[in-house]
């Protein structure tokens, strides 16, 4: 990492705050750097580390013509996804990280990865990033500084936060920050942990130089710490994409909606509606996550913390997703993509013919017909939300935007119909928070297996489950206007193992339902499980698809539910201690409508 020379201080930055000086010092004496670099997110700084990055073969440069400012990076084969049984939330007592996390006593968690950083940026360089997460100055924003030794990192927080001077400025001499530490280390998986101390909002990560596991800001503060703050503090740090319906006549409506990782998110927040909605527009207010609090007119009002997309590459094509495609054009870093003769990227489900050859994910040659992907299935771009077509006007707004519904969403190949809403608030959190989803590449493990993944911040939530349900029911009062619950599910199969709805942009018309509802404009029919849309109210006009397989995606079959109700027992089992009375009865109400 020395090859290059990299100046102590690339820009013109201000530093005055004593407690961010102090602890700088402090861990410049753990960890030993060669050099110190403040990053101030200048476009000179830009084009130094990216320089850097390209000298050190941390970045491959991409064909300039074709995708100008744009990059690609391989990282380690044993580091492409977040690691969730190497994550741990470092609370006083057990109890408190709950039975879903992995616990690590605060002075243990302090004491083994402090051993590993000691010495650990020898002949590196350490960057000090301060970031804002949500528009800086906003009263729902928190700043993080993370101190790293990797440029990968310092060039993906530029993307995906408000990063540098401003941040600093806005901190002004508050020690009210939260302390990020990273070194990548030898990216050894033996020597790999991602550690949250939510008292001393602290986050501690080494061994990997991966997405969530080192972008402290994403799911490290923004989920995990954000969970732990919200919960304390009133207000909900969640796992979910926020949109924005503009309809014909100019009325936009705000949703907010949570899917698991890899399970459709950033699809869903830049979607384009079919013909059909001829004058309705989606707008994309985030991709991932939402910070919500209650505003003085009683709703609940949400940002987007981050200011870029850290998006799934494998499926994104012009078909599926035209303005992910049209936010990836320049200005953007590739990670474990394939990369063509002519210097493009390429992945699994892009538009137009398959190569004949390609450097696969590994740099390897790889020809057409190989049985092995080119792309890995968790390869990702970091784009600037800038770079958005469909990016809201309010995407900058401090304020954030008012929640008119909430939607919560499962990759399910059975049981889980495409759309019902919740008869209340209580059972919407019920729903939310029994919610199960076969996993996918995002984090490693086994893909495809059904758990329980409640309001999809099963590896996200910074504490203990049950008393994160009870946070949920406990809103509830403090919310005038709360938005309506609904849940969907864009993924259940055929008997051959095909999608029975065409998702994407077509999801378009449970959203349409969805506003309806959430503005108390169309009726609904009860069923045991919830509401759902009365024959003929969800728009299918001009859809290419046979009504048996919207009648199959939509069908509620209580045999199905029946064995769907006892695999939840099993989080009812695992959350005793803390499972709020309020869903204990919501289940027993379940048993008594399936029978
Ligand atoms: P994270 O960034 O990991 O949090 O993922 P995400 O929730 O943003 O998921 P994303 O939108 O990137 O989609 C992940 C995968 O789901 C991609 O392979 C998509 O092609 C696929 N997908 C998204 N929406 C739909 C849909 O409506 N139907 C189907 N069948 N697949 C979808
Ligand atoms: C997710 O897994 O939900 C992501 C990707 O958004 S990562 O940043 O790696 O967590
Ligand atoms: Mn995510």
């Amino acid at each position: 990492m020395s090859a290059t020379e990299v100046p102590t201080t690339v820009g013109k930055m201000t530093v005055t705050n004593q407690h961010l000086l102090d602890w700088v010092a402090e861990t410049a004496k753990r960890t030993q750097p060669d050099k110190i670099v403040w990053c101030d997110g200048s476009d000179v700084e830009r084009e130094v580390l990216t320089q850097y990055a390209v000298e050190t073969g941390v970045l491959i440069p991409l064909n300039q013509e074709k995708r100008p400012g744009c990059y690609l990076h391989r990282s380690n084969p044993n580091d492409v996804a977040r690691v969730e049984h190497l994550t741990f939330i470092c609370t006083p007592t057990k109890e408190e990280a709950g039975p879903t996390n992995n616990w690590m006593a605060p002075a243990d968690g302090y004491a083994k990865l402090g051993a590993m950083f000691e010495g650990s940026m020898k002949g590196r360089t350490m960057y000090v990033i301060p970031y804002s997460m949500g528009p800086v100055g906003s009263p729902l924003a928190k700043i993080g500084v993370e101190i790293t030794d990797s440029v990968y990192v310092v060039l993906n927080m530029r993307i995906m936060t408000r990063m540098g001077q401003a941040a600093l400025t806005t901190l002004g001499a508050s020690n009210d920050f939260n302390r990020g530490l990273h070194s990548t280390l030898d990216v050894n998986p033996d020597r790999r942990f991602i550690c949250h101390f939510p008292q001393d909002n602290t986050i501690w990560s080494v061994g990997s130089g991966y997405g969530g596991n080192v972008l402290l800001g994403k799911k490290c503060l923004a989920l995990r710490i954000g969970s732990y703050l919200g919960k304390s503090e009133g207000w909900l740090a969640e796992h979910m994409l926020i949109l924005g319906v503009e309809s014909p006549e100019g009325e936009t409506t705000y949703v907010a909606a949570a899917f698991p990782s890899a399970c459709g998110k950033t699809n869903f927040a830049m979607m384009i509606p079919p013909k059909r909605f001829d004058g309705w527009k989606v707008w994309t207010v985030g991709d991932d996550i939402a910070w919500m609090r209650v505003g003085p007119d009683g709703r609940l009002w949400a940002i987007n913390p981050e200011a870029g997309y850290f998006g799934v590459a494998p499926g994104t094509s012009m078909k599926s997703n035209p303005n992910a495609m049209l936010s990836i054009r320049e200005n953007t870093l590739f990670t474990n993509v394939a990369l063509t003769p002519d210097g493009d990227v390429w992945w699994e489900g892009m538009d137009g013919d398959v190569p004949e050859e390609l450097t696969d994910w590994q740099g390897r040659p790889w020809k057409k017909g190989s049985s092995e992907k080119a792309a890995h299935p968790n390869a990702r771009f970091t784009a600037p939300m800038a770079n958005n077509p469909a990016l809201s006007k309010a995407a900058n707004d401090p304020s954030g935007v008012p929640i008119s519904a909430i939607v919560f969403g499962g990759r399910r190949a059975t049981t889980v119909p495409l759309v019902m809403q919740s008869f209340n608030w209580t059972h919407g959190v019920y729903l939310g928070a029994t919610m199960g989803s076969e996993t996918t590449a995002a984090a490693t493990g086994a893909v495809g297996v059904v758990r329980r993944d409640p309001m999809a911040m099963l590896p996200f939530c910074g504490y203990d489950m049950g008393q994160y349900f009870n946070h949920w029911l406990a809103m509830q009062s403090h919310i005038k206007n709360p938005p309506k619950i609904f849940q969907v599910n864009w993924f259940r199969q055929d008997t051959n193992g095909k999608f029975l709805w065409p998702g994407f942009g077509e999801n378009m018309r449970v959203l349409k339902w969805v506003i309806d509802r959430a503005h108390g404009r169309v009726g609904a029919q009860e069923t045991p499980l919830g509401w759902v849309p009365k024959a003929g109210h969800l728009d299918l006009s001009g859809l290419d698809v046979a009504h048996e397989r919207v009648d199959a995606a939509n069908a509620i079959n209580l045999d199905e539910w029946r064995r769907e109700f006892e695999l939840q027992q099993e989080l009812y089992d695992k959350l005793d201690a803390t499972m709020p009375e309020a869903l204990k009865l919501q289940r027993a109400l379940l048993q008594t409508r399936i029978g």
